[in-house]
């Protein structure tokens, strides 16, 4: 994890932002490798369940994690490899995941995307639609009632999680009740095939934050300094007692909902429009034209980064699969209402 380094109104020294900005694009170029080897594994029929992407959000999601702090609480989606590997996440929790491993943290008997590792803060997504906020609100509620008041909670949602029954009553609960809770909103342009003008009829989600009494953020979802600005300046305000904050970032989704989907309906003047861009391509040129890494550099990570996920896949490739004639069905959950999650601790969350 990244202490903040872009405080809010501080004048953000150059090489703070060049050692921000090349941590942050590396965790980005890690996780659309490995994003890109899950669709290669699924394409080759070796993965049960779907596989979805964060390609083009990545800026964004990196940002999420890396201007949390340890003890902070992260509610992920299932486009938020990025930010998963920012705030910690093992590459080998993903791998394990999503081949069915029992020596992953779900011990193979889970969700894809529906894993984490709840006692360092990563929560396990029930749903992406929204369901998490009330689970992030309950857990900064009960930090609060035990003065705990220094840490924050960020989830993450799409554009069309915010339709949803489940979010009105989390944003309402959260500004009511003045909690430090970030929500960051990838308005990607479509929830499935259903784009945004289906969603929504305000000009934009910002406008209804201080309906909520959240403080709303704008972002450019493809230029990874802007998004590491609006969020670290959320979670600043959240952290020192300023109540929620929404932080909603233009892009666009460069792949299906999930890889069984082709976006065909993704219409070309999107995808050539400014939201469009690669956010991974954009940070790439910046780094260049600022001279932050040489191209040998940049060669050299790349190179790294996929040997790194080659080396995990195939390593995880040998680990056994649940037998379910004795495995029992929980995955995190405990038998008893005491905690005995030790039993079940996948270790230390050190990359
Ligand atoms: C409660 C609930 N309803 C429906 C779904 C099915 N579903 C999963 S993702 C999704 C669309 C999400 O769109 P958006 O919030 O814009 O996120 P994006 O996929 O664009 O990242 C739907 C309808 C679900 N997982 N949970």
């Amino acid at each position: 994890m990244l202490q903040t380094v872009l405080s809010p109104g501080a004048v953000v020294e150059n090489r703070a932002l060049a050692e921000a900005y090349v941590q942050a694009y590396r965790t980005m170029l890690l996780a659309r490798v490995l994003d890109e080897k899950f669709a290669t594994i699924y394409r080759a029929g070796k993965i049960h369940g779907g596989v979805f992407l964060g390609r083009g959000q990545e800026a964004l999601s990196v940002a999420a994690g890396l201007v949390l702090r340890k003890g902070d609480i992260f509610a992920p989606c299932i486009r938020d490899q990025a930010g998963r590997l920012a705030f910690g996440e093992p590459i080998l929790d993903a791998v394990r995941t999503y081949l069915g491993s029992t020596l992953g943290p779900m011990r193979g008997r889970d969700g894809n995307i529906h894993r984490g590792r709840p006692k360092e803060g990563l929560l396990a997504m029930i749903s992406h639609l929204g369901a998490m906020i009330s689970v992030v609100n309950g857990m900064l509620l009960s930090r609060r009632m035990q003065g705990r008041e220094e840490t924050v909670g960020l989830a993450c949602l799409g554009d069309g999680a915010m339709s949803t029954g489940a979010v009105h009553e989390g944003f309402n609960q959260a500004g009511v009740e003045k909690l430090p809770l970030i929500v960051v909103v990838a308005d990607n342009q479509f929830a499935y095939s259903t784009p945004t003008s289906r969603q929504f009829a305000c000009e934009s989600l910002l406008d209804r934050a201080p309906a909520y009494g959240f403080t709303g953020h704008a972002a450019d979802g493809t230029d990874l300094e802007d998004c590491l600005r609006v969020v670290s300046c959320a979670v600043e305000n959240a952290r020192v007692g300023k109540g929620p904050q929404l932080v909603v970032a233009k892009l666009l989704r460069l792949c299906g909902h999930g890889e069984h989907d082709d976006a065909s309906y993704i219409a070309p003047h999107l995808r050539n429009s400014a939201a469009g861009r690669d956010c991974l391509k954009v940070a790439e040129e910046r780094i260049a034209s600022e001279q932050w890494a040489s191209v040998a550099d940049l060669e050299k990570w790349r190179k790294d980064v996929q040997q790194k996920v080659d080396d995990a896949v195939s390593s995880v490739q040998r680990e056994p699969t649940p037998d379910p004639f004795s495995e029992k069905w929980r995955a995190l959950a405990t038998e008893s209402l005491l905690d005995a999650a030790e039993a079940m601790d996948p270790g230390p969350m050190d990359i």
